[in-house]
């Protein structure tokens, strides 16, 4: 664990919490597919002298004194993100991924234009035009949906859409979608009506940066994702765009949506962004990949609903109901156990969202703890049989057992 010892001895009681709580990540599995171990440098990072600074403004350019120096940390974070993605541009002040999305929509729309995204229950994101969110308040967004026979995008559907609403832009992205995604196909849908391109790569991020999955960034208008998932960085996000709408995304940012930016957390965005850039990064993406789709065949061979029957990415949807349990009951089972997964609903889904069908899994986490094929089988195999043997208590001791001798054989970054 990293040392605290200042914290430590001002504050026990919040120490004592961050103490519970890493013991908890290390004594645990994480299935929670946006959820990651950020590296202990970029642990270290987040917790330097630069959350001292306001720096509103951008390199060069402030309206504060003293700036010279996080000029230099904005500037390397800028760098590293224009590399691993090929972008044109990057804005690296977003403050977390719903943020980073308000500015996009500030940067492009006006209230009240039209615009397309996935809708929630079928994979999409709050922030893609659901009724309770901003996006969905302030602008006319029209949904689609996955195929309900394949579970997958169906592009075809997509463009009739696009050609009967003519929206003003096409948000491509997920929340809860296992599916590459057909960017050039979105692109092409979006040229013939003269819609701006907008791809949400929070969930994919380090996978595409990788190498490992599709990049839209060099083909898309503007990108947006946060840091914090299969990307493995602080809580944030990076806004990518084109050159020519560099000056739009950053007046939106700043001062359209945000104050000052947070500097300590560019410097741990920096960091995250040089990891990604070596060469074992890519490694990890690859076996985060390999990690997801043997857990998905496990599934399968155990007569589990996976949607769209598998997954391209880190993640899956698994429908509960033919395994006779909720998604939010099958949540807090696995939590008794010391597995962490989400509820989540399933395309058109009968149940509420708090009380959906699913369950989200992923395997960012627990690849970056070293786990393998050899491991994710046993963790299926537990969840079946917790899931089995609901009402055994003593079966499901033991699975807690088991499975905290396996957590300890695999160490978690900063616990
Ligand atoms: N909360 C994130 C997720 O779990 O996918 C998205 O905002």
């Amino acid at each position: 664990m990293l040392t605290y010892k200042f914290l430590e001895k001002q504050d026990p009681e919040v120490m004592d919490v961050v103490r519970r709580e890493a013991r908890r990540q290390a004594d645990e599995l994480e299935l929670i597919a946006s959820e990651n171990y950020a590296s202990s440098a970029v642990l270290e990072a987040m917790g330097t002298v630069l959350t001292n600074k306001y720096s509103e403004g951008y390199p060069g350019h402030r309206y504060y004194g003293g700036n010279q120096i996080i000029d230099d940390i904005e500037n390397i974070a800028v760098q590293r993100a224009k590399k691993l993605f090929s972008a044109e541009y990057a804005n690296v002040q977003p403050l977390s991924g719903s943020p980073a999305n308000a500015a996009v929509y500030f940067a492009f729309l006006k209230p009240g234009d039209k615009v397309m995204g996935l809708k929630l229950d079928h994979g999409g994101h709050l922030s893609h035009g659901h009724p309770v969110n901003f996006s969905g308040m302030l602008y006319n967004f029209v949904q689609y949906e996955v195929d309900s026979g394949t579970g997958r995008i169906d592009m075809n559907e997509v463009a009739k859409i696009a050609r009967k609403e003519k929206p003003k832009m096409i948000v491509a992205g997920f929340s809860a979608y296992s599916r590459e995604i057909e960017w050039k196909r979105f692109k092409e849908i979006a040229n013939e009506i003269g819609a701006y391109t907008f791809a949400d790569i929070a969930h994919t991020a380090g996978l595409i940066s990788a190498g490992k999955m599709d990049n839209p960034v060099p083909l898309f208008d503007v990108i947006s994702t946060t840091t914090h998932k299969t990307l493995r960085g602080p809580r944030g996000a990076i806004i990518m765009c084109k050159e020519k709408y560099a000056r739009d995304v950053d007046r939106a940012v700043f001062p359209g949506i945000q104050g000052g930016p947070h500097d300590h957390i560019t410097a741990a965005k920096a960091v995250a962004l040089g990891e990604a850039l070596e060469e074992d990064f890519k490694q990890y993406a690859e076996q985060v990949i390999i990690n997801a789709r043997t857990m998905a065949d496990e599934f399968l061979k155990m007569d589990y609903n996976v949607i769209s029957g598998g997954t391209d990415n880190h993640l899956m949807v698994v429908d509960m109901a033919n395994k006779g349990i909720t998604g939010k009951d099958a949540e807090q089972l696995l939590e008794r156990i010391g597995i962490s997964v989400s509820r989540s609903t399933i395309p058109n889904d009968p149940n509420p969202p708090m009380n959906p069908s699913g369950v989200r899994l992923g395997t960012p986490a627990v690849t970056t703890r070293g786990m393998k094929e050899e491991e994710i089988k046993k963790i299926v195999d537990w969840i079946n049989k917790a899931i089995e043997h609901k009402d055994d208590k003593i079966s499901s001791r033991k699975i807690k057992n088991e499975i905290h001798e396996l957590c300890l054989q695999f160490s978690v970054p900063g616990a």
